[in-house]
């Protein structure tokens, strides 16, 4: 039996009992045979989670771009390891080949060390998903400096943010994006950045749209003519096991983003193994992952674990309604797509258009279809395996977090039976317990409770980068030695997870994670706002939307209300992006709040969700009365 790759329901149920018995053996057999080790492990696992302090494979060494790089060259140097399909359909899609990645790789690698990066120092990387963002995540990994990619929809504020927090000391960024018919200036989003960044010494710019950028004479240069003149190879930095690989921010409960660090070797061994087993990776697979690599979808499966396989990755650079809605399907017909994963949103949006932008494509290629980042509806996964799978292919519903590094709970494609709106099964080594309010672990079939986890794997994040009391509160300390997912789920009959959603701050809009309080913090910075909350309500594309309740000052009583409304989601574009505009704005004369001074919640989200019939309990409220009269005008 081998540990590695799971072919029927029987050999799953095999393998998890023998990765929860002794998840040492286990996890130690699947390093052991799959990768490339400098120098083995003393210990596999040693933990303590009220600490908490996880380490894997202790006292290894390696570096991971060995692992998804080099090893390969033998067996398939002239395999595509990137298939880049650009923005638009009429430029060339572009191979490049295990050998030509290891070739960009090294000679950008090699630019990072002429610039002064060393081992440990960190990068922030700016990019749209063109090759050069793998290529740098890649070339920061060879030599051990650890990257911090943001998301390139971020707005200036949000990226300075992420560049102090963890005092990089290097950008690289694009002169642009193009983004179907637009094109962003992302060199103008970074220098207004770096005015408060004072730790950034250096940038280095691709060229990607040949827009006329300033470049500011020492800080910035062009990328080409540095890499045209670098040497091709470049000997990897040896790295520990528990080195840092990657900082990551993901949104919390207070204003203050958290980077969630993950390191080297267990990151490396869970996103590899369950890569291959979600997606039933075969050696001549085209996979293709529509994430972008701003997110931990993108890092774990766009680079690290597909290549760590030795697959062909597709990057895709555009969106899925450029030229038309027929996009998506178009690229899995031209490159014979066999795995195609995606989220939720895309797919509710691609649903709601004509159904010929599917039926024109020949989608028989596939076989297996995934989705991650929000519970996806029943609608939605019908609509999916009907007209895109066509019935024959297994939907592998992915439940996992930025935290988790890689997926934990989900179906494994031709074993596990997959039933509409269900993660299903935990990964070999996961052991997911649901827990009640009172820090009990609730026992049995048919329950519902908060989600967590009550065992270590390999690629969990070992802290939050500057802040590991925030890390202990916010994941170890609402339920005693578990990791708390900040999720609920429902189990059922047969054992299988339904994730219910986010059970605390944080709304998933269009799969983004978007804490409220960052957004209620950009909105009270206008000068005419006193107070604000933001609860998500349920929307047909997006899964969420925002809905916005705002207090305004005496200043603004008196002003448009259409004119403030512009100016908060203007407020809110510029503190963190547009994606966290909101739909929905009403002005209040106050908000409903407990003896306590807390933001009653949970009645806002039923103003929002129009779902009034049964407020619950309001006797708490120090303002009762509010309530009523926000009801009488809501939106
Ligand atoms: C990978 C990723 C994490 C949150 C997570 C949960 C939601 C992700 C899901 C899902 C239901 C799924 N989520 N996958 N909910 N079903 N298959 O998305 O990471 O951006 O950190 O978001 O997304 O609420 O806690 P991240």
């Amino acid at each position: 039996m081998s540990n590695y790759h799971i072919k029927h329901l029987e050999e799953y149920f095999q393998v998890y009992r023998k990765s929860v018995r002794n998840p040492e053996t286990f996890w130690g057999e699947v390093a052991e045979e799959h990768f490339l080790w400098r120098k083995k492990w003393d210990k596999v696992l040693d933990w303590d989670f009220t600490k908490p302090e996880v380490k894997w494979f202790e006292g290894a060494q390696l570096n991971i771009t060995e692992n998804c790089i080099d090893r390969h060259l033998y067996v398939r140097g002239n395999k595509t390891a990137i298939l880049f399909e650009p923005n638009d359909p009429q430029e060339p899609a572009e191979h490049i080949t295990y050998n030509e990645l290891h070739r960009r790789v090294c000679k950008f690698a090699n630019v990072l060390k002429s610039k002064g990066i060393k081992k440990g120092d960190r990068v922030c990387i700016y990019l749209p998903m063109i090759p050069e963002l793998a290529v740098s995540v890649l070339a920061c990994a060879r030599i051990g400096a650890i990257h911090s990619v943001v998301f390139a929809g971020f707005s200036a504020t949000a990226l300075s943010t992420r560049i102090n927090d963890c005092d990089a000391k290097m950008v690289i960024t694009s002169d642009g994006s193009y983004r179907g018919a637009k094109t962003i200036d992302l060199k103008g989003i970074v220098d207004d950045a770096l005015e408060d960044c004072p730790g950034i010494t250096s940038v280095l710019v691709v060229k990607r749209i040949n827009s006329d950028i300033q470049m500011k004479s020492d800080r910035d240069e062009w990328l080409q003519p540095l890499l045209d003149s670098a040497d091709e190879e470049c000997i990897p930095e040896i790295m520990d096991a528990e080195d840092p690989l990657f900082i990551l921010y993901t949104s919390g409960s207070t204003g203050k983003p958290k980077g969630m660090m993950h390191t080297t070797a267990g990151y490396m061994v869970y996103t590899a193994y369950s890569f291959k087993n979600v997606f039933q990776y075969r050696e001549d697979d085209i996979y293709w992952c529509t994430a972008d690599i701003g997110w931990i979808t993108g890092h774990s499966y766009i680079v690290y674990g597909p290549l760590a396989n030795g697959a062909t990755t597709v990057m895709f650079e555009g969106v899925p309604s450029y030229p038309d809605f027929g996009r998506f399907w178009d690229i899995v017909q031209k490159h014979k797509i066999t795995q195609f994963y995606t989220a939720p949103t895309a797919i509710r949006a691609l649903a709601k258009e004509n159904l010929d932008y599917v039926t024109e494509y020949d989608l028989s290629s596939l076989k297996v279809l995934g989705t991650v980042g929000e519970p996806i509806n029943e609608e939605a996964w019908h609509w999916y395996n009907d007209h895109v799978g066509e019935k024959k292919c297994p939907i592998v519903d992915t439940w996992w977090q930025t935290e988790t590094g890689g997926i934990l709970i989900s179906p494994i494609p031709f074993a596990t039976p997959t039933k509409p709106t269900y993660a299903t099964l935990p990964m070999p080594g996961v052991q997911p317990v649901l827990m009640d309010e009172n820090g009990s672990e609730i026992a049995g079939n048919q329950v519902e409770g908060r989600l967590c986890i009550k065992f270590p794997w390999p690629s969990m994040a070992r802290t939050i980068w500057g802040n590991h009391k925030r890390y202990r509160e916010t994941y170890f300390s609402a339920f005693e030695n578990k990791y708390f997912t900040g999720d609920g789920a429902f189990r059922d009959e047969v054992g299988y997870y339904r994730i219910t959603g986010r059970v605390d701050d944080v709304i998933i809009v269009s799969g983004h994670n978007l804490g409220t309080a960052p957004i209620e913090d950009a909105i009270n910075e206008h000068p005419a706002v006193a107070e604000s909350a933001i609860v998500g309500f349920p929307h047909d594309i997006k899964g969420n939307a925002l809905y916005g309740f705002v207090i305004l000052k005496e200043v603004g009583e008196s002003r448009d209300r259409d004119n403030l409304s512009k100016e908060v989601n203007q407020q809110i574009t510029e503190r963190i992006g547009p994606i966290a505009k909101l739909d929905k704005i009403q002005f209040v004369p106050g908000l409903p709040k407990t003896r306590s001074g807390k933001i009653m919640r949970r009645i806002l989200r039923k103003i929002a969700s129009k779902d009034t019939s049964n407020l619950g309990d309001t006797s708490t409220l120090l303002n009762p009365e509010i309530v009523q009269e926000i009801m009488d005008n809501a939106l």
